[in-house]
């Protein structure tokens, strides 16, 4: 079993009852165990336009299933929840992000890992660091590194 990380988020349609949803979805992902998820957040939106804030959360998962099988099963998640692709980074009712797959360094068309984005993200470092504190990237960076790096953006726990 790998452990994964995976980020959610939602700005649309009551976000909250989103990620609850999806929770109990990734319970049912076969060979897949839910093991923790951090507090929900509150943060303000990154990207184009006027947007809702997102609410945001991390999920701690063991999984048998490969990067894209993962990917395959969280997609099917999303689009569950009404995922419409339009504009990047626009406002969305859910968003399954793998953050980490074990110690592996992805970079293919369809998966980038750790998420490339991630270090330049509070509301995806700290729910991070609730679950796992001690937590290094596969580059041997310390979670602890990347959020004392982090630029700011308005984040409270709900
Ligand atoms: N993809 C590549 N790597 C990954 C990965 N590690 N995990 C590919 C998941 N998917 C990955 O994603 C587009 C494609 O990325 C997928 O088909 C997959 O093959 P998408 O979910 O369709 O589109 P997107 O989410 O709009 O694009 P992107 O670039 O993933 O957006 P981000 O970076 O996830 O940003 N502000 C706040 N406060 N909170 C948020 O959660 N989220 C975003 C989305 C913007 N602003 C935000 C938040
Ligand atoms: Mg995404």
């Amino acid at each position: 079993m790998i452990r994964c990380y995976i980020g959610l988020g939602s700005n649309l349609a009551d976000p909250a009852a989103q990620l609850r949803s999806a929770l109990g979805q990734i319970r049912n992902v076969p060979q897949t165990t839910l093991v923790s998820c951090s507090d929900f957040y509150a943060s303000a939106p990154v990207g184009p336009g006027e947007q809702p804030d997102y609410v945001n959360a991390v999920a701690c998962l063991e999984t048998a299933l490969s990067p894209e099988a993962l990917l395959d099963a969280l997609q099917a998640i999303e689009n569950l929840h009404g995922r419409k692709r339009t504009l990047r980074w626009g406002a969305r009712t859910l968003d399954l992000d793998i953050l980490l797959y074990g110690n592996q360094q992805l970079d293919t068309a369809r998966l980038q890992v750790p998420h490339p984005r991630m270090a330049e993200r509070n509301f995806v470092l700290e729910p991070l660091a609730e679950l796992s504190p001690e937590l290094t990237m596969p580059d041997g960076t310390s979670l602890r590194t990347l959020l004392a790096q982090c630029p700011p953006n308005r984040l409270h726990r709900l």
